[in-house]
């Protein structure tokens, strides 16, 4: 018997510890019914659950729970990301070890976890600072170096100073730190690469089979990212040398525009090209200056200075300068760049400030503003970056532009002097991080043999527990003499190992490919548990990760299906990124004192009111107004749909069939209505549409209670037994993966001996859908008597008996005798009373 008052407290731990004690949700890699996995990027234990995560994983769990309705065998994992700065920073504040931090954090969240009722496997869960984790890891690496996509290069980095580290270019946002919001740094450092740029083409290519199933927006900020740029490769050689500076050029149909070249302070042939004072000063200087620039800047002047060599042009042999600028950067392209200060808006710029020619080659035709130039003459005040016919261009003079980048890339490709290339602004992944609390780079330095990965055999190098860091400023390993010494995997001879650890975005990138596996301990994951659950069908997360974390993903995803580990092209068929949670306009984050906390919700509402609010109170990829009258209204439906069920309790307790066809018009409004819901929670669902699907619910409650008020004993017939048993069975099917122990209770409170969240998801008759109802205004001799809802396709005959039945109209028609019945379809019904 159900209990008068909700009480969610009582509930939700019982069936809680029903799910676990059943192994309700534990998926079987052999179950017969298609595949689904659905997974929330997994959280960082930083110890307590905040309101982000209710929402990102009530999203997940409503996925999961109404694909498990649905006749799938769903895979829903959870595990911890759980190397990072956070634990070690604790450990430098409180004295606590990293290790201690984060295993006593995971099992805080653990237990938050379990205490939402997150439908997780939990036999597969995995914490990526386990040695059985990262040995994996580790050992990608090594393969990562034996096939040359892995290097150690010495170069400018990204330095945060606060977090004592190097940033990857994509953890640098408008010059700071994604971590701590602090300025970003230039350092010249080695340290170890992933060579992304390999995979940019298919990176970009693999968009086509990503577009419908992620965000365009998350699309086009990869693609922004990945930057391509087609354009032509040109070799300009260098008077009186057997050098060659070779440009990018994205314009080679401006190539008779050339009227110097500019290259990087760090371009390997700028000590060589630098005479006199440009190479013992102005060439140091200005490294000098790149070194104390910060990340990034908006542009700023550009400088640079002559080197006192000259180039000599690919298909004029003529001779123009060479020059240094600031604003050629190393990392891109060739390094050096061919100056068309006409046509190109930086060159101008630089030409203007050093009085350089410029030469004109493109006629943007009169309508354009012109500037004509010839060599000498005053150039007007802009480049002329747009199209147009070739003028002073040799054998080109007079071909479209567009026709002449062709003709000439190919020109100079016949005379080997450049080809057409296609050129990346994405760079190659940083990986190193001089922290302890991260996955050791598994690589001995020796005298000998240089760079040496660790062999699979000697795997994991495990990360020492024994270390202080009271006191201890950057890495704590490189004090530590026992790990540092190593003796060479090829020769034994003492040697010193590698103690920089790895990004934590490295364990991320193949995690979701190991819960496939998570126990697996031959290699990283089972190749057929990988081939029968890759790719994951349903990927949920924050869209900051669009240029980090789901760009690696999918790197990595493609090289281990080149080195056939898995197979498919794409790790995420579907995408879908939550907005934020924010209160008062903001963000909840503990540094603006805005944070509601999970458990004071929970322990005032429930986990189902709070999992119900999440997923009501906005579309899951705008943000979320955190307010708490949104919550109590959630509670207060919470509370009338189990007063509902308490008021048929009787009825409820045991099945009735199917409603007879022939019921009365209320009833008939009553079942549309219930179909309905379920034609709207069914298709809502799918489509992520949540709060237009619980919507559909509160409406079919709305409508039983109405039909209470309107009529008490309404539901007292055999008949009205079962439409509201159908009703009340179809809302709690429906509700299941929304508030799901509170569902349980009502499912058994209809007697079934059988778990809601295994049971099947509801179909809906479309022969009672035609239908759905329209608001019928009654009026009496024209003025409104009552407004009521009638179910779409009853006839006017129909309507006629029903309204004259209505208590409100009855009462001025009495003594009167009708005259005329007009009826408006759908709309309006006038009883004319004589
Ligand atoms: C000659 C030229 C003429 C250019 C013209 C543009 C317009 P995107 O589109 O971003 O790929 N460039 C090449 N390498 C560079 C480097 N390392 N640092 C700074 N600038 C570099 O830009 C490609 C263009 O940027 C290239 O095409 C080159 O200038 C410049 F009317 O070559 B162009």
């Amino acid at each position: 018997m159900m209990n008068e008052r909700y009480e969610p407290q009582a509930i939700e731990g019982k069936w809680q510890k029903k799910w676990e004690d059943v192994q309700a949700f534990k998926v079987n890699d052999d179950d017969p019914r298609p595949k689904y996995y659905c997974l929330c990027m997994f959280p960082y234990p930083s110890g307590a659950i905040h309101m982000g995560h209710i929402r990102n994983y009530s999203i997940g769990d409503l996925v999961s729970r109404s694909k498990r309705m649905k006749g799938f065998n769903v895979l829903q994992p959870m595990g911890w990301d759980a190397f990072g700065l956070p634990a070690e920073n604790a450990a430098i504040q409180r004295g606590i070890h990293p290790k201690t931090w984060t295993l006593q954090n995971i099992d805080q969240m653990r237990a938050e976890f379990k205490r939402i009722g997150i439908s997780y496997d939990w036999s597969r869960e995995l914490a990526t600072c386990l040695p059985n984790y990262y040995k994996w890891e580790q050992m990608l690496f090594g393969r990562f170096v034996n096939e040359g996509l892995a290097y150690k290069k010495t170069g400018q980095v990204n330095w945060c100073e606060s977090c004592q580290t190097v940033l990857a270019n994509e953890q640098v946002t408008d010059g700071l730190c994604w971590r701590c919001d602090n300025p970003v740094i230039l350092k010249d450092l080695s340290q170890w690469y992933l060579k992304i740029t390999a995979y940019s083409d298919q990176l970009l290519s693999g968009h086509e089979q990503l577009k419908g199933g992620w965000p365009d927006r998350v699309l086009d900020m990869q693609k922004h990212w990945i930057g391509e740029s087609h354009g032509a490769r040109v070799k300009f050689g260098v008077d009186g040398s057997s050098d060659v500076i070779e440009v990018f050029t994205t314009r080679p149909d401006t190539l008779f525009g050339v009227t110097f070249v500019t290259i990087a302070a760090h371009h390997p042939l700028a000590e060589k090209l630098c005479k006199g004072e440009a190479l013992s000063k102005k060439l140091p200087a200005l490294k000098t200056e790149l070194a104390k620039k910060k990340g990034i800047e908006a542009e700023p002047e550009k400088n640079g200075f002559a080197t006192g060599s000259f180039a000599v042009h690919p298909l004029t042999g003529e001779k123009v300068p060479v020059w240094v600028g600031d604003f050629v950067v190393m990392e891109y392209g060739t390094g050096a760049v061919m100056a068309v200060p006409a046509h190109d808006e930086r060159d101008f710029e630089f030409a203007k400030k050093y009085s350089l020619p410029i030469k004109k080659v493109i006629d943007g035709g009169l309508k354009e503003t012109v500037h004509v130039v010839i060599v000498g003459a005053a150039p007007e005040e802009c480049a002329y970056t747009g199209d147009g016919i070739l003028v002073n261009s040799a054998a080109f003079t007079g071909i479209e532009n567009d026709a002449a980048k062709k003709m000439i890339a190919a020109e100079l490709e016949v005379k080997g002097k450049g080809m057409p290339t296609t050129q990346y602004r994405l760079r190659d992944w940083g990986i190193s991080r001089q922290r302890y609390w991260g996955t050791p780079v598994p690589i001995i330095y020796c005298k000998t043999h240089g760079a040496v990965p660790v062999p699979e055999k000697d795997l994991p190098v495990e990360l020492p527990d024994d270390i202080d860091f009271l006191g201890v400023k950057g890495n704590p390993l490189e004090k530590h003499e026992k790990f540092k010494n190593a003796p060479c995997p090829t020769c034994g001879e003492p040697s010193t190992r590698e103690t920089d650890t790895m990004d934590t975005f490295v364990e991320s990138s193949w995690y979701y490919a190991r819960f496939t596996s998570p126990q697996y301990d031959k290699g990283p994951f089972e190749k057929k548990a990988a081939d029968k659950w890759l790719p994951v069908d349903c990927y949920i997360g924050g869209v900051e990760h669009a240029c980090m974390h789901l760009l690696y993903s999918r790197f990595f995803h493609k090289v281990l299906r080149d080195w056939g580990y898995l197979s498919g092209d794409e790790p995420f068929k579907r995408l879908l990124t939550q907005g934020m949670v924010i209160k008062d306009g903001a963000k909840m984050s503990k540094s603006k004192g805005n944070v509601v906390t999970p458990a004071s919700i929970i322990e005032k509402y429930g986990a189902d009111t709070a999992r119900l609010f999440s997923l009501f109170a906005a579309p899951p990829e705008k943000d979320l107004d955190w307010n708490e009258k949104g919550v109590e209204g959630c509670f207060r439906f919470v509370n009338r749909l189990w007063r509902l069920f308490f008021q048929f309790s009787e009825v409820i307790a045991k099945p009735h069939a199917e409603p007879a066809a022939d019921l009365s018009e209320e009833l008939m409004v009553v079942r549309r209505k219930t179909h309905w819901m379920i034609e709207k929670m069914t298709e809502n669902v799918e489509s992520h549409k949540y709060n237009t699907a619980i919507s559909a619910a509160m409406e079919l409650v709305n409508e039983i209670y109405s039909l209470i008020d309107k009529q008490p004993k309404a539901f007292e017939s055999d008949s009205g037994k079962a439409v509201v048993y159908e009703a009340l069975k179809s809302l709690t099917l429906c509700l299941a993966p929304f508030t799901p122990h509170l569902c349980e209770e009502l499912w058994q409170a209809m007697g079934n001996t059988t778990l809601v969240s295994t049971a099947a998801w509801p179909s809906f008759k479309a022969e009672l859908l035609v239908g759905e109802t329209f608001l019928l205004v009654v009026q009496v001799n024209g003025k409104v008597r009552e407004k009521i809802a009638v179910a779409k396709g009853t006839t006017k005959e129909q309507i006629e008996k029903m309204v004259k039945e209505l208590p409100k109209v009855q009462q001025f028609m009495e003594g009167k005798q009708l005259k005329q019945f007009v009826y408006v379809p759908e709309r309006l019904a006038n009883l004319v009373m004589a």
